[in-house]
């Protein structure tokens, strides 16, 4: 007995050792996501981790957290900025009243397609990587989401049809583009959004199909009009203190892991924009084409936003609109 006990001691003694000696030369970074396991974005973070994992040579351990289980979104980015966990994944607008590029991403009828909305991003970047700079973050992927459209009860032909609806917003940008709409903004997280149809508090939303399917958004929404409003994104991000903690090679492996994440979720997002609008119908819900005189009044409304955010970004937002066109 005294024997097993002393053996057990000596090889609980030398785990430590062993545990203590690996635990030095391996970061282990927690990533906490907003979205839920059965979205593409957070399908992306878990391939960027397991690739990171795969050839950091155990350096450097990354576990992402999905679905806001170690930090809900509206904590996960100060939660990197103050280094409470050295990397995190945020929808870019919600952030818009941090920094005017912030809200660039919500912005409607400015860059619709896929390739319009690549264009901005490249013209953006800079002026993105400026305003995390400053909080002393770095940018590491962005990841679509396919466009951004009308969910309703009834059909909408003109803006008259939404009138007086509680529409849902998630970011500064959407609740000013519900206010345009004449409709009252409800700020409703994604993982509610069932619950707030079901129970009035919202009678529209303008989301992607993706959201639509991830929600089972047929169990309580009726019509689909695809106004293909905006093409926003999430974004990873890290503590540029954390990152700089890392050996030179260990912070390629992530530079490189980053860059593939991005290319994957550029493609899943042009993809999904097509398969989540296929299920939406297949699954009953009564999809369309806006009317002539819908997209015409939502143009104007983009055209107003376009105008407002000019006047707050200043000349770095004109810039890099200048930069967008040019492209
Ligand atoms: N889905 C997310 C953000 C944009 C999107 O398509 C949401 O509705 O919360």
């Amino acid at each position: 007995m005294k024997f097993i006990a002393k053996k057990a001691a000596v090889l609980f003694a030398s785990a430590l050792t062993l545990g203590a000696s690996s635990l030095a030369s391996a970061a282990r970074w927690d990533m906490p996501t907003p979205y839920g396991d059965g979205t593409h974005q957070t399908q992306v973070a878990r391939s960027f981790a397991e690739e990171v994992n795969a050839n950091a040579q155990g350096k450097l351990l990354i576990k992402v957290h999905s679905g806001g289980s170690l930090i809900k979104h509206p904590e996960i980015h100060r939660a990197v900025k103050t280094r409470q966990v050295p990397i995190g994944e945020v929808f870019i607008g919600r952030l818009g009243n941090l920094d005017p590029i912030f809200k660039l991403d919500n912005i409607p009828f400015l860059a619709t397609d896929f390739d319009s909305a690549e264009k901005l991003y490249q013209a953006s970047k800079p002026a993105l990587n400026k305003a995390l700079a400053k909080e002393n973050l770095i940018l590491l992927y962005t990841s679509p989401w396919p466009a951004q459209d009308l969910y309703s009860n009834k059909p909408i032909n003109s803006l008259s049809d939404l009138s007086g609806l509680k529409m849902r917003s998630y970011s500064p940008t959407t609740s000013r583009l519900a206010d345009l709409m004449g409709t009252t903004p409800v700020n409703i997280p994604f993982s509610d959004v069932a619950q707030a149809f079901t129970t009035n508090a919202i009678d529209a939303m303008v989301t992607s199909p993706s959201t639509g399917v991830n929600s089972q958004s047929w169990d309580y929404i009726s019509h689909f009009t695809t106004i293909h409003a905006w093409i926003p994104k999430n974004m990873v991000f890290a503590n540029k203190r954390m990152f700089d903690r890392l050996d030179s090679k260990t912070q390629q492996v992530v530079l490189d892991a980053a860059a593939n994440a991005e290319k994957q979720g550029w493609a899943l997002g042009r993809r999904l924009a097509v398969t989540h609008t296929e299920t939406l119908a297949k699954e009953g819900i009564k999809v369309s084409a806006p009317s002539q005189t819908l997209l015409s009044e939502l143009e104007a409304i983009g055209d107003t936003m376009v105008n407002e955010w000019l006047q707050e970004a200043g000349a770095d937002g004109k810039a890099v609109l200048q930069a967008y066109k040019a492209h």
